[in-house]
């Protein structure tokens, strides 16, 4: 396995390193010369070149007539009730009680408390004036085990949820898988484990059943990527391991166990739509260097063609396969049929974008732009634009949601109960001008998720970041509309930003 392989981008924590470090220092050019050589050779979309385009507020951009305005959330982050109407245990459960994982020791033992607070959550969004909720399915609420029969107090907790989105005209769209797998699976080996993708589709079966065509959009596996390099390489996400031999097989199973997930809802019979929710990154060269170059495209694999390529087009990168090399424990896993299954026709693609990547000639990766709070999120909204036309250009004219887009900001409550995150409005308004933008260039993106509805649990970092529209105060669990959520209904009213 290569050095970069090992080096590879850790989400959410490799960039903490230089957080101080000026970015000309960091690449070693002008700011201005990296602009020009990075994006002329990585990217075609040109309003990369002048980031600063996007933002003004003057300009009145309306969205096609049925635009779906949403918001995202998902279960382990926001329900709580950990232990409720015969909920199983997590691998996040697990992880987040033990000592030293999470930021101040924070569990999702409570959360938003969403599970007993869910009709207030319903109103909330209808006065937000939402069109789509994404939110996601505990697995371990499900089959409390991973395996067997449903607890139908689980199923019923979502039949509930799902009622209520249709009757205050908000459209479903449900992930199945957002990192909460059963910690009875993990203990049978988790997801390195081939079983584990047959066991997912077991699971999602009994959920089609249950909900059937009240959810018209389903998404499989949230953030696969996220998965391997938080859970198998860096090991600050659970399940905490540090193994990259592991963590490619890894996502060669969830990859697996998407397409096994699509069969299972073919097989239903079901009009409902299906894809699955990747998280890429733009990636562009730090600087010129013919080195720069060929890392980059290197990084573009395993941060995005990896999972895209085997969905759309039914093959792995080869030059990640070379990378791994042929007795990887990925390349050995990979059985014949296997990418049949994983590129089986899908309806949509849901594509998560927060941060682009800027890689240095010796493999590293380096800082071009502000970050948020989060120190692995460069601001940068024309990398939204890149990506959907890069989908588009290299996948063909897919359906695309944007099922998560947003940041962390330092939000107060005040004493008159207002909470003045204007750099999310920014942030959001500028993301929305490039979404518009890359509509208007022949995107078909038919929807936009902001991540997230709520305040939550912000996994490794507990509840120290807030990234929600709605302000949670913990210990009262009162929400409060933030001025972003102002802003993001009438964004919905008007259609337009
Ligand atoms: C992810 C997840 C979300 C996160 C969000 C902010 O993208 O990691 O889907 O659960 O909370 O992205 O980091």
């Amino acid at each position: 396995m290569s050095i970069l392989t090992r080096r590879h981008l850790l989400r959410r924590a490799a960039l903490s390193a230089t957080a101080a470090t000026p970015v000309s220092a960091v690449l070693g050019v002008s700011a201005a010369a990296t602009t020009a050589t990075g994006l002329a050779a990585c990217q075609p979309g040109d309003s990369a070149a002048d980031p600063a385009t996007a933002t003004s507020p003057d300009i009145r951009r309306s969205f096609p007539p049925d635009f779906g305005w949403g918001a995202a959330t998902s279960a382990y982050q926001i329900e709580g009730a950990a232990k409720e109407d015969g909920r199983g245990e997590s691998i996040w459960d697990s992880f987040s009680r033990t000592p030293g994982r999470t930021r101040n020791g924070d569990t999702g033992d409570v959360a938003a408390d969403h599970y007993q607070r869910y009709a207030e959550d319903l109103d909330l969004m209808r006065d937000l004036g939402l069109r789509s909720y994404r939110f996601s399915i505990s697995w371990p609420r499900i089959q409390p085990d991973g395996t067997g029969a449903a607890n139908q107090r689980g199923l019923d907790f979502y039949r509930r949820l799902v009622d209520g989105l249709h009757e205050r005209g908000i459209a479903p769209m449900a992930t199945l898988f957002h990192w909460d797998l059963p910690q009875s699976l993990q203990d049978t080996g988790g997801w390195e484990s081939r079983d584990v993708a047959y066991r997912f589709a077991d699971y999602a079966a009994i959920v089609f059943d249950a909900l059937g065509e009240r959810v018209p959009v389903w998404l499989t596996i949230n953030e696969p990527k996220t998965v391997v390099q938080n859970g198998y390489l860096s090991g600050h996400h659970a399940p905490g391991r540090q193994d990259p031999d592991a963590a490619y097989l890894v996502a060669h199973h969830l990859q697996l166990a998407h397409g096994l997930a699509v069969g299972a809802l073919r097989a239903t019979g079901s009009n409902s739509r299906i894809g699955p929710a990747f998280n890429l990154h733009p990636c562009y060269p730090a600087d010129d260097s013919t080195e720069a170059a060929e890392a980059t495209r290197l990084y573009d694999g395993y941060e995005n063609r990896l999972y895209l390529d085997s969905a759309l087009t039914g093959s792995y990168p080869e030059d990640v396969l070379a990378d791994l090399g042929p007795n990887s424990r990925m390349v050995r896993g990979i059985r014949d049929g296997d990418l049949e299954i994983i590129s089986s026709p899908i309806d949509l693609l849901a594509v998560q974008y927060y941060t682009p990547i800027y890689v240095t000639a010796s493999g590293g990766m380096a800082r071009r732009w502000p970050t948020s709070e989060a120190q692995w999120q460069q601001i940068y909204p024309d990398g939204m634009y890149d990506i959907l036309t890069r989908v588009t250009r290299d996948y063909g004219q897919i359906p695309l949601t944007v099922t998560e887009n947003g940041l962390p900001t330092p939000d107060v409550l005040s004493a008159e109960g207002t909470v003045e995150d204007h750099g999310r409005i920014t942030f959001l308004r500028d993301h929305l001008a490039a979404a518009h933008q890359a509509i208007a260039d022949g995107v078909p993106l038919e929807s936009f998720h902001v991540w997230s509805l709520l305040d939550n649990f912000e996994w490794a970092e507990g509840y120290e970041q807030r990234w929600g529209l709605i302000y949670v105060d913990y210990p009262t669990q009162r929400r409060v509309f933030k001025r972003s959520a102002h802003w993001y209904r009438q964004v919905i009213a008007d259609n337009a930003i």
